[in-house]
């Protein structure tokens, strides 16, 4: 199977790393939606990262269902979801946070790197600008009530918010001010410190 995208899409990175936790060996082609259009076009006609290739030529496409389908592939021993479902709802919870984090990154960084300056609309901006900084306060009061383990282990939330986070700071690194969101930071700190995700890096 062939994971299609290139790793500064936090979310083509969080099924690259998943796909490594659960155990399930993808092959990586770093297929920009952007640079490389006509060639993504070619493999996905929807230009979608991430693309996943199956081996039958079957294409799926968005994290969360590629994930889905990965985690049906693996071990259910490896799962990065908790099957408790407390814990599973405080996952689902974190995961919808993160990915709304990283929704509205891209959503920002485009309209800053893609539409020229003069049409930009500044009500959509701060709208967005506001949505984002909702979804890593939700985040850090949700770390500050239970803190994500940090012994070595990671599941799907952790994945996900730490991939968000690198993400945010990578594009837009006046958005998201270290201070405001210790926790948030300092997890990220170590999740970015395990072997998975040394070797799977943004850039
Ligand atoms: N909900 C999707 C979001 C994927 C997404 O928006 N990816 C961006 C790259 S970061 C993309 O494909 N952009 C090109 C486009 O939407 O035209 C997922 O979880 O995979």
């Amino acid at each position: 199977m062939k994971l299609i995208g290139m790793l500064d899409s936090p979310f083509v990175r969080r099924v690259a790393i998943s796909a490594k936790r659960l155990g399930i060996d993808l092959a990586h082609e770093s297929v920009s939606v952007f640079r490389t259009f006509e060639q993504f076009q070619q493999i996905n006609p929807v230009v979608k990262a991430p693309t996943l290739v199956l081996n039958d030529g079957e294409v799926l496409m968005d994290s969360t269902l590629i994930i889905d389908y990965l985690e049906t592939l693996a071990s259910p021993d490896r799962s990065l979801m908790p099957t408790g479902i407390e814990q599973r709802l405080r996952s689902l919870r974190l995961i919808g946070l993160a990915l709304a984090a990283s929704e509205k990154s891209v959503q920002l960084y485009y309209e800053r790197n893609l539409r020229p300056a003069e049409i930009q609309y500044k009500p959509w901006v701060e709208r967005v600008e506001g949505q984002l900084a909702a979804a890593y306060k939700a985040l850090e009061r949700e770390l500050e009530k239970q803190p994500l383990k940090t012994d070595g282990s990671i599941d799907q939330a952790g994945i996900t918010l730490a991939v968000a986070w690198s993400f945010t700071h990578y594009v837009l690194p006046d958005q998201v001010p270290i201070e405001q969101f210790p926790r948030i930071a300092a997890f990220t700190d170590y999740a970015e410190g395990l072997e998975v995700f040394i070797d799977t890096p943004i850039d």
